[in-house]
C-alpha cells in the first residue's frame, strides 16, 4: 500500500503533473513540511520565507487575509520557490457552482490560477468545480480536494468522503491529493495526502482546531506533505522551529518507509 512507499516511487505513479514535482521536491530536499503561512503582512510573510524556504516542499497561502497584497507580493514570492524549490498552494477552499469558481480562480484581485501551483476545493458543489478548475488547467496545476477536515464537529461523514474520492477518480490529471486525516482515505499511491492539525504535541486551540504529533499523523494516519502554521510562525524562532518540525516530520517518513 502507499504507507511504504517512497516518495521517489511514487512520483512515478503520479498522474498530476503538480504531484510528481512535489513528491521529487520532498525526495530531493528531504522535507515533507508545508509551511502554512497565516500572516496577514505581505512583507512579513516574505521575511519568513527568505529564512525558511530550504526547509520546506509545499507553502500554504491565504491570499485574502494578506492587507498589503500586490502583483509585487506575488513575484517576490514565486522568485522565492525558484530558488529554494518549493511549490505554492492557495488554499481558497471554493465551494461555489463552477461558473463562479473559475471566476474567482482567475479574476478579481488575486488571480489565483496565474501564480498558486495548486488550489483546495471542496466537493460540496458536485463535479462543476472540478470541471471548471479542469478547464483552465492549461499549465500545471493541481487540485487538493477536501475529503475532511481537522476541525471539530465538521459536517463531514463516511459517504461524503466516500463520494469525494470518488469525484476526484474521474479527473485524474487534475488532483493533486486530498486534505484529509486518514490513510484509509484514499488507496491511490499517486496521489498525496496532505495533512493539516498538526503540532509537536497533541493539543487544541480555542476556535475548533484539533492538533495531533507528527508521528501519529504519519505513521499510523498516512500523512504525506505535513501543515504546519502556528507551530512554526507563532514560535519565537521560527527558523529554529521549522528545523525541528522538518528534521521530526521526516524522520518519521523514513521509518513508515522502512518498516
Ligand atoms: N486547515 C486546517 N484543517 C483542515 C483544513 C485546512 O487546519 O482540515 I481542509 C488549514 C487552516 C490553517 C492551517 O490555514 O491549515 C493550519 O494552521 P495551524 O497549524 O496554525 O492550526
Amino acid at each position: 500500500d502507499r504507507m511504504s512507499l517512497t516518495y521517489e516511487k511514487r512520483a512515478e505513479l503520479a498522474k498530476n503533473g503538480v504531484a510528481k514535482q512535489l513528491f521529487s521536491i520532498m525526495a530531493t530536499k528531504k522535507t515533507n513540511l508545508c509551511l502554512s503561512v497565516d500572516m496577514t503582512s505581505a512583507t512579513k510573510i516574505l521575511d519568513l520565507l527568505e529564512k525558511i524556504g530550504e526547509h520546506v516542499c509545499l507553502v500554504k497561502t491565504h491570499a485574502d487575509i494578506i492587507e498589503d497584497y500586490t502583483s509585487d507580493f506575488i513575484s517576490r514570492i514565486k522568485q522565492l520557490a525558484d530558488r529554494f524549490n518549493f511549490l505554492i498552494l492557495e488554499d481558497r477552499k471554493y465551494a461555489d457552482i463552477g461558473n463562479t469558481v473559475s471566476l474567482q480562480y482567475s479574476k478579481g484581485l488575486y488571480k489565483v490560477g496565474d501564480w498558486a501551483d495548486c488550489v483546495t476545493a471542496h466537493s460540496l458543489p458536485g463535479e462543476g468545480i472540478l470541471k471548471a478548475l479542469n478547464s483552465q488547467n492549461g499549465v500545471n496545476r493541481g487540485v487538493f480536494l477536501l475529503a475532511e477536515m481537522s476541525s471539530e464537529g465538521n459536517l463531514i461523514t463516511p459517504d461524503y468522503r466516500e463520494a469525494t474520492v470518488a469525484m476526484a477518480s474521474k479527473y485524474p490529471e487534475l488532483i493533486t491529493g486530498f486534505v484529509c486525516q486518514n490513510k484509509d482515505t484514499f488507496k491511490d499511491p499517486g496521489l498525496i495526502q496532505l495533512t493539516p492539525g498538526v503540532q509537536l504535541e497533541s493539543s487544541k486551540d480555542d476556535l475548533g482546531q484539533v492538533y495531533n504529533t507528527p508521528e501519529k499523523v504519519i505513521l499510523e494516519k498516512g500523512g504525506d506533505v505535513i501543515v504546519v502554521g502556528r507551530g512554526i510562525v507563532a514560535a519565537k524562532s521560527p527558523e529554529t522551529q521549522a528545523v525541528i518540525y522538518k528534521d521530526t516530520l521526516w524522520k518519521c517518513y523514513l521509518k513508515r518507509v522502512s518498516g
